[in-house]
């Protein structure tokens, strides 16, 4: 919706993956959620900037590719991955599927632009979960190695935390290789968690709001956070909560997606863009979200549970992160009322909180 109101053309491809595994766990959006089609004649009747939706699988190489030819886009961007960490340590059935669709979409997407518009660029949606959390600075995705009185440089060294990480590296490997050898044109933004519930283009109608999940699985944790403080349920800081992320505010992820769009690489180039616009530890954000929860009357709690995941709960975290504010991003950052406008929102729907949602049900530990 955003990028068809700036002017692009747009057309959406989407064959319902993570609506269909959170109705499988039972893990219910708070925000009102019609399906695609419904929503793109909601948003046709309200905008004057027509969307076009098909609904179909990237892993079903012969639409896609069909459909490819037949629009000849300037450029693709790839969200058609499984998101989530947690639903990838669930258990084989949800890692197999992870698997299979991250590799199976790229690889099929890759093949559809090669044959028919060799040209376009390819946005495709990573993690700053690619990189781990190692002791030295994280570089802009590549590092210049010096072997032996020898440099070259390679891709940044990688060590993804979940097999939805691990599948993030692996498709960023296959584009390189597919950049270097046929001189496809990729964008790889490595996106930190996300927060944020609304856009001017959702404002127009609250069916439009975004898929906005508080669960364990689906759920990333600002969102649960300030969900966990409107119902009463203390926030559910895992283990000592030293961890430290890249986050960025849902208008900026769109800022920066189109920026990407509208700036091509070259061909046969493999850009990478480290994707958020300020750091927080997990602890930082419950204090936060405690501290303006309770200026707001909701007697918000903290408690820390013990940590489900394999993660460093204390490390160095040093992250490059110019290559987009070049491009010209504007920041959307965190305060006090960003916070308090989000949880206000929230508390509009606190009658369809699910608290059945809110503690793991799983752990990396019997994966
Ligand atoms: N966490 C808590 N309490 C909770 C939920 C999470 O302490 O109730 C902690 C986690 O242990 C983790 C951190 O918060 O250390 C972030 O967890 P998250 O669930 O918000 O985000 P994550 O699993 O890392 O994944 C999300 C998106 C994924 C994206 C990634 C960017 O779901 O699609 O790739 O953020 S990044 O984290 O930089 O790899």
């Amino acid at each position: 919706m955003a990028f068809a109101h700036k002017g692009h053309d747009t057309i959406v491809f989407d064959n319902y993956f993570r609506r269909d595994a959170a109705r499988a766990l039972h893990a219910n959006a708070l925000l009102p959620n019609p399906d695609l089609k419904e929503r793109a004649k909601i948003w046709n009747a309200v905008s004057d900037a027509p969307i076009r939706v098909e609904i179909g699988d990237c892993m079903d190489f012969k639409r896609l590719s069909k459909l490819v030819e037949e629009l000849e886009p300037d450029c693709i961007i790839h969200y058609a991955e499984q998101p989530s960490a947690p639903y990838s340590m669930l258990g084989y059935e949800e890692a197999s599927r992870t698997l299979h669709n991250n590799l199976g979409s790229t690889f099929n997407l890759i093949w559809a632009v090669k044959e028919h518009v060799p040209d376009c660029h390819i946005v495709k949606l990573g993690t700053m979960g690619e990189y781990g959390t190692p002791n030295i600075d994280i570089e802009e995705g590549w590092l210049d190695v010096k072997h032996n009185g020898r440099t070259h440089k390679f891709l940044y060294p990688r060590t993804p935390g979940s097999l939805y990480h691990t599948t993030k590296v692996m498709d960023t490997d296959l584009l390189w290789f597919y950049a270097r050898i046929y001189g496809i044109r990729v964008t790889d933004l490595m996106q930190g968690p996300v927060y944020g519930l609304s856009t001017p283009e959702t404002d127009m109608d609250a069916r439009l709001l975004p898929n906005f999940h508080y669960d364990d699985v689906f759920g990333t944790v600002l969102n649960r956070f300030m969900v966990q403080a409107v119902a009463g349920i203390p926030l559910t800081v895992y283990g000592s909560g030293g961890q430290r992320k890249g986050f960025l505010n849902l208008l900026d992820t769109l800022q920066c997606v189109e920026l990407a769009m509208n700036n091509p690489p070259e061909a046969g180039e493999l850009r990478i863009l480290n994707q958020f616009t300020e750091v927080f530890s997990v602890n930082e954000l419950a204090e936060l979200v405690y501290r303006v929860g309770n200026e707001m009357g909701l007697g918000v709690e903290i408690k820390a549970i013990e940590n489900p995941r394999k993660e460093s709960e204390d490390h160095y975290f040093n992250v490059k992160h110019s290559g987009l504010l070049e491009l010209g991003l504007k920041p959307h950052l965190m305060s006090d009322e960003v916070l308090a406008e989000m949880i206000r929102r929230v508390a509009q729907y606190k009658d369809k909180i699910d608290p059945g949602q809110i503690m793991p049900r799983m752990s990396w530990r019997n994966a």
